[in-house]
């Protein structure tokens, strides 16, 4: 069988490969969480620089945690393919910009991690780690109770956090002066000034002169990313050795949409992602909250009430009927009118546009993948919109039922009785109190009292909501997800 590989490039068929001379790449970004989002997205508009000529844009790729993605890059000359896929058809590009790739855990790659972020050739950072990896609080600062921040701040010999690790490597760039620009790529509420605050609180709390640098030399940008790209299943590399003739291990699969939406504050060279279609903007707000509230906030919709009616994809969720109708109403009746589009968009032919991209069979994602995280997800994708709403004095019902919806997938169970597992690094806590209660108020009562997750819905009419989510899930669990759901599709429609 034919490993993809520098040697065995050129006998690759039907597919783009570089056009670039690898040979002569320098490394002038480095990408932390090099998950298959950020080799379906960023790598490639960093990748078209790389083939409009300008070889300053390496990228040096590390994982915080697991050297899988690492283990199977090296073994490829750290080439894989980009699979593009709808309804027959599929456009294939390996992708040659990465040079190096290093995994926090291993000792061997730990010190080079820290050293390229100090590194003055390196002028980009840009970062995926999932909405967790942040270790913040419901407000969006370093979170001084997060068992790797603890660690962390004890001063090991290897760092652990995220915050932790870009914190060391700027302790070290501030020894070179030269200034670097940071860039989240996660769906979060304000990406930029969370990972500021977090980062910085690093800082200060082992060298607090430092902190002074980097205030003045570091820059983070805000940024708004979409793309789907589903985690890779094996019947993904067998299809593409069956129709191309090669194995390559760290294949990714995506949908032909992407967006990339960055605040113009560089302090230094960058790629010329614009001319692979990234958008510069002085204000991404308008973009970020469109989408997290709209994109993010439909797919688990669409994930919670999809698995419990026993969907295990996406588009099967977004083809029921009594689902689709349901999450179009929620949609119309208590998320848009909250958002404040950016110029341009029209936002009923934005949500028919994700709707649409939910639909692709051709790139099945998991409704349990969406549901992963939940206790980190909910509060950036659908608490925001009840903030807002109730600022206004609005209801809520739709959204709340979605809340419930969440809180009875922990059980694991579907309505027809099978069985499915979501990860969440927050749902260990969170599965037990929901074995040990029963009685829904009892539940919500012991998940605010032992996990603070109601703290990012403080505000007006707290006490309430919590009663309302607790007649909710008794509701849920007694009548079922569809009843449900067409109840407050016939009130909304009567309103
Ligand atoms: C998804 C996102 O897994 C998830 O939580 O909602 O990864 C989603 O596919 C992307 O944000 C789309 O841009």
């Amino acid at each position: 069988m034919t490993r993809l590989s520098q040697a065995t490039l050129e006998r690759v068929d039907g597919v783009r490969t570089p056009k670039f001379d690898r040979a002569s790449l320098q490394s002038g970004t480095l990408h932390i969480g090099l998950g298959a989002f950020h080799r379906a997205h960023q790598a490639l508009y960093t990748e078209s620089a790389l083939t409009d000529g300008d070889l300053r844009w390496g990228t040096i790729g590390a994982s915080l945690r697991s050297a899988r993605t690492r283990d199977a890059l090296a073994r490829q000359d750290y080439l894989y393919t980009v699979c593009e896929r709808q309804t027959n058809t599929a456009e294939l590009q390996v992708i040659g910009g990465l040079t190096d790739v290093l995994c926090a855990t291993d000792p061997a790659d730990y010190g080079r991690l820290v050293a390229a972020i100090a590194d003055p050739a390196i002028h980009v950072v840009t970062m995926t780690i999932t909405e967790k990896g942040y270790c913040q609080t419901p407000g969006g600062t370093l979170d001084h109770t997060h068992p790797d921040v603890r660690h962390d701040l004890e001063r090991p010999k290897r760092l652990r956090s995220a915050p932790g690790i870009i914190a060391a490597g700027l302790i070290a760039r501030r020894q070179r002066g030269v200034p670097l620009t940071i860039l989240s790529c996660d769906n979060l509420t304000a990406n930029g000034p969370v990972t500021r605050s977090v980062v910085t609180a690093m800082v200060e709390a082992s060298n607090p002169a430092a902190a002074a640098w980097v205030e003045d030399h570091v820059t983070f940008p805000s940024t708004m990313v979409d793309r789907i790209v589903p985690r890779t299943m094996p019947d993904d590399i067998d299809w593409v050795y069956g129709e191309f003739g090669y194995k390559d291990a760290a294949l990714v699969v995506c949908e032909p949409f992407r967006q990339w939406v960055i605040e113009d504050q560089f302090l230094g060279p960058r790629p010329a992602w614009e001319a692979a279609g990234a958008e510069l903007v002085s204000d991404v707000a308008p973009y970020e909250r469109a989408k997290l509230r709209i994109v993010n906030a439909t797919h688990s919709m669409l994930a919670y009430l999809g698995l419990l009616l026993g969907y295990d994809f996406i588009f099967e969720a977004v083809a029921d009927p009594g689902i689709s109708t349901f999450v179009r109403g929620v949609l119309r009746d208590e998320i848009l009118p909250t958002i404040d589009t950016p110029a341009g968009l029209d936002a009923a032919g934005y949500v028919e546009a994700t709707l649409g991209r939910f639909a692709n069979a051709a790139v099945p994602y998991r409704t349990a993948q969406v549901a992963t995280d939940g206790s980190h997800k909910l509060p950036q994708r659908i608490y925001p919109t009840l903030h807002a709403r109730w600022d206004q004095h609005l209801p809520t019902p739709g959204l709340e039922l979605v809340i419930c919806a969440w809180l009875q997938c922990l059980a694991g169970r579907a309505e027809d009785g099978s069985a499915f597992t979501i990860e969440d690094s927050g749902a260990g806590t969170l599965r037990d109190l929901v074995a040990a209660h029963d009685d829904p108020a009892s539940l919500i009562g012991a998940i605010g009292r032992e996990t603070g997750h109601w703290n990012s819905l403080k505000g007006q009419g707290h006490e309430e909501l919590l009663g309302r989510l607790s007649t909710g899930l008794a509701t849920l669990r007694g009548r079922g997800v569809r009843p449900c759901m067409a109840d407050l599709a016939q009130t909304a429609n009567h309103r």
